[in-house]
């Protein structure tokens, strides 16, 4: 347990700080030379490399329409139930974040209007490993039919079987995902990004993957003919307040669920009662035994931190110093708090709220910054799908309004053919010049 009060500021920082993430020139190098190979191979890349990584036998990058149905159909009712009940949920949430457009008269005869479209091709990339994620599925899937988004495709890395967890397939069908490709990894993000025989370009690349995924997104995002992408990323992470009253129990299983995701995993307890860590410590590592990924939360577990606050007001300032991206708020009247929190991805409050329901089901989205993104990124949501765009229109009348501060200004900046494209305008309404 560390106490905050005794710790140095550089000791503070360094109680807060995140492991190092993996950006090694190797890594650079192996993802460009990933990225250069599928720009000239194209699919023949492509199936290569997953060959290689995924699938021996792989025939075809195309899940066939057969292939999703069959597997769709493979889900049980009760897993089928539970996904429509997160669907409508993530749906009707992300419904709500539709903007309005702006139309504004600023000067009499000038007016201004916001638009907002939908992207037009999206690229939504679900990683394969130890867990196969159809909830991510939904958190992309949705809000890119919610905004209307007329090519959605989903690349995922096959099984042995040439196939993928019918889940997923069922989750992807019912977002309107109009082709599943099996491949993952760098080449998959590079044939989003640039285009292949069989593997469309898109505008925009959405979600999580390894340190080859991450570092393929920022590789192809940095090129003039590649592709947005949704945020930067770090290993998952949480933060739990918790008070005296607050539930060890509780606070342990939310602990260890963000520790199950990966050895990297990052969990921070932060409390004003000692005896609450000392409960919590206690319970995680009874609940850590019954685990079936206790193998994957036990080392992310060692380097959870335990921190003991003078006041709950404290607590809330180390919690605004790391900026995580979930904040569970275990601590009476949670609510009462909220204004003093500065920073986290995605906030729960009580002891009713664990992440896990918003990781799944209950509406928000699970597609958050990480690693201190928090105190400049957003979560994700239906805006991330959307462009905006603006129009303006000025009559004879608007013209002659703002006419002479363009002018005026244009001038100042020694831009002449500026100025210029306004005199010649004023001058045709009867105004300035002696031409
Ligand atoms: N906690 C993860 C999302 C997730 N959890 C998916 C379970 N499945 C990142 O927010
Ligand atoms: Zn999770």
């Amino acid at each position: 347990m560390i106490t905050w009060s005794s710790l140095s500021s550089d000791e503070k920082k360094q109680a807060l700080a995140r492991p190092a993430m993996a950006n090694s020139q190797q890594l650079k190098q192996t993802v460009s030379d990933i990225i250069a190979k599928v720009e000239t191979s194209g699919d023949e890349a492509v199936l290569d490399y997953t060959r290689t990584f995924d699938c021996p036998d792989l025939q075809s990058l195309i899940l066939s329409q057969e292939n999703i149905d069959a597997l769709a159909a493979q889900v049980t009712p009760e897993v089928a139930a539970a996904i429509d009940t997160a669907f409508n949920n993530i749906k009707q949430f992300h419904e709500a974040q539709s903007p309005t457009d702006i139309a504004l008269t600023t000067t009499p005869g000038v007016d201004c209007e916001l638009r907002f479209t939908a992207l037009d091709a999206v690229g939504l990339y679900i990683p394969g490993g130890s867990a196969p994620l159809p909830s991510t599925v939904l958190m992309l899937g949705v809000p890119a039919l919610v905004a209307g988004c007329e090519n959605k495709l989903l690349c995922t890395p096959p099984n042995k079987a040439q196939l993928i967890a019918p889940e997923i397939a069922y989750a992807a069908r019912k977002c309107g995902i109009d082709k599943i490709f099996l491949c993952g990894g760098a080449q998959a993000i590079a044939a989003m990004a640039l285009g292949t025989q069989t593997i469309p370009q898109v505008d925009k690349i959405f979600g999580p993957g390894n340190s080859f995924v991450t570092e393929a997104k920022q590789q192809v995002s940095q090129r003039a003919d590649g592709a947005a992408i949704d945020m930067p990323a770090g290993p998952s992470e949480v933060l739990v307040l918790a008070d005296a009253l607050a539930d060890a129990e509780f606070v342990a299983a939310d602990l260890l669920s963000q520790a199950e995701h990966g050895p990297d995993s990052q969990a921070i307890l932060v409390s004003d009662d000692a005896t609450l860590i000392a409960n919590a410590k206690a319970a995680v590592e009874r609940q850590l035994a019954t685990l079936s990924r206790a193998e994957i939360a036990r080392p992310a577990m060692e380097n959870a931190r335990y921190i003991l606050a003078g006041s709950i007001e404290e607590a809330i300032e180390v919690s605004n110093a790391y900026a995580p991206e979930h904040l569970i708020v275990q601590i009476e009247d949670a609510r009462r708090y909220l204004s003093k929190i500065k920073y986290a991805g995605s906030i729960f409050l009580g002891p009713w709220s664990p992440e896990s329901a918003g990781d799944y089901a209950s509406g928000t989205n699970h597609v958050l910054p990480t690693y201190g993104y928090a105190k400049n990124y957003s979560s994700l949501g239906l805006l991330d799908f959307m462009r905006r765009f603006t129009i303006q229109e000025l009559s004879a009348d608007g013209m002659r309004n703002l006419g002479p501060a363009i002018m005026a200004l244009a001038n100042a900046e020694g831009l002449d053919a500026h100025e210029q494209a306004v005199a010649l305008r004023m001058k045709k309404l009867g105004f300035g010049g002696n031409a």
